[in-house]
């Protein structure tokens, strides 16, 4: 029952009367916020066989975890992770923190016996990612299922997209190209946050933003990225300290400065197993883009192209088409058989950038009802890891960069 039926609908949410499925989230920032609206949406919106329950949002400051728990809709709060994963009245943790915690919390929730999702990146190494796939593989075993949040599968247009893929409508393919382009750190004032710093995020725009388009690229080419050659750049390599670093920020000569330790930039190609070929491009200085995600596969018989920015198309060439017509057309994906669209609005209607957590959200409750390990896991977020560490290596070595001779 979605929306539209919401008017002979009793008032009761669809997701009434069936058990409920308790969530802890940890981190109340930009994806706390966002994972927040998908798990008070969802049950409102999909008939799911659980109800889900913003039952605990976790955080260092009790006075801000607090505030967040009472504008975000989450019935309680903690102070210490470790106090929420040992509840036994939450069923799900939810991690929505930088990358250097996402290890630590995610193998203690499984073994604590809880399902557990994780925001993208898994981790900040390949090593982390491993120890987290490990966990989540015993943890299987009990019935307890983890997931890695790279939304953007979630949205219709990216899924109806795989699903053109796989049924072969683009034929054999030949190229990917992926860039994903914002422009947030332009400003050489921006301070020295968390983002900027190699202990906290593990890496740069390559994690933040090349992790994304990675496993974008990987899940509608239905394959994954064999090997790659890479270039990386830090523009800004110092930046000011922000208000009240932390002790461990060590100011530049005493200036306030502190050093920028990750990629600003990441520019690679790739091969995938089928011998596709494919380029990337993640960057937060792509003045005037504030989050341009696109995508471009071309294949024998046609070619799709998604842009973050006008979410609710899918542009698509069907090269079988007599060449007289042919050429790329718009489909709008707003209609009831486009995946997910049912639930929401009448044709036309077009959707968010939210919603992609309300389906992630849908996708993880009927996963954890059913028994079956939802997707993206724990081992495709190891695998993108991979990926992020095979481009940095490549990038250090500079082997295959020819300088033009003069
Ligand atoms: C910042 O670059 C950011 O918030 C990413 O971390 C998110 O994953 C992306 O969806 C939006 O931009």
């Amino acid at each position: 029952m979605g929306l539209k039926g919401q008017s002979e609908q009793a008032e009761s949410e669809p997701a009434a009367g069936k058990p409920p499925l308790r969530v802890g989230m940890v981190g109340y920032a930009f994806m706390g916020a966002a994972h927040s609206q998908g798990w008070r949406t969802v049950g409102r919106v999909f008939d799911l066989p659980h109800r889900p329950v913003l039952a605990v949002v976790a955080g260092r400051d009790g006075a801000a975890v607090r505030g967040a728990a009472a504008r975000l809709g989450w019935a309680d709060t903690e102070t210490d992770w470790r106090a929420l994963i040992a509840r036994d009245d939450v069923d799900l943790i939810d991690i929505c923190t930088p990358g250097d915690s996402h290890a630590e919390i995610a193998v203690a929730a499984l073994e604590a016996g809880k399902h557990v999702l994780c925001e993208k990146p898994l981790a900040n190494s390949v090593e982390e990612a491993r120890a987290m796939t490990e966990a989540a593989e015993r943890a299987r075993a009990r019935g307890q299922v983890a997931m890695v949040g790279f939304n953007y599968r979630r949205l219709p247009a990216t899924a109806l997209a795989r699903r053109m893929v796989a049924e072969g409508r683009l034929g054999t393919l030949r190229h990917v190209r992926v860039s994903y382009l914002q422009d947030w750190l332009v400003d050489p004032e921006f301070p020295l946050t968390w983002r900027l710093r190699k202990d906290a995020a593990g890496s740069g725009a390559l994690g933040d933003l090349g992790a994304h388009i990675v496993d974008l690229a990987q899940y509608l080419v239905g394959e994954a990225i064999t090997g790659v050659s890479a270039v990386t750049e830090t523009f800004v390599r110092q930046r000011p300290l922000p208000a009240g670093a932390a002790a461990g920020l060590s100011g530049v000569g005493g200036r306030g400065l502190g050093e920028v330790t990750v990629d600003d930039a990441a520019l690679f190609t790739a091969r995938f197993g089928s011998g596709a070929l494919a380029s990337f491009e993640a960057t937060r200085f792509a003045s005037g883009r504030k989050n341009a995600l696109r995508i471009e596969l071309n294949g024998s018989h046609g070619s799709l192209a998604f842009d973050l920015e006008r979410l609710n198309e899918l542009s698509y060439h069907d090269h079988t088409e007599p060449g007289v017509s042919a050429g790329f057309r718009r489909i709008l994906v707003t209609e009831p058989d486009h995946p997910y669209l049912a639930a929401w609005w009448p044709p036309g209607h077009g959707l968010g950038y939210e919603h992609s957590f309300v389906h992630q959200a849908r996708d993880l409750v009927l996963a954890i009802a059913a028994g079956t390990a939802p997707e993206p896991s724990f081992a495709d977020g190891l695998q993108v890891q991979c990926v992020l560490a095979a481009v940095e290596e490549s990038a250090a070595k500079n082997s295959l960069y020819t300088p033009v001779p003069v």
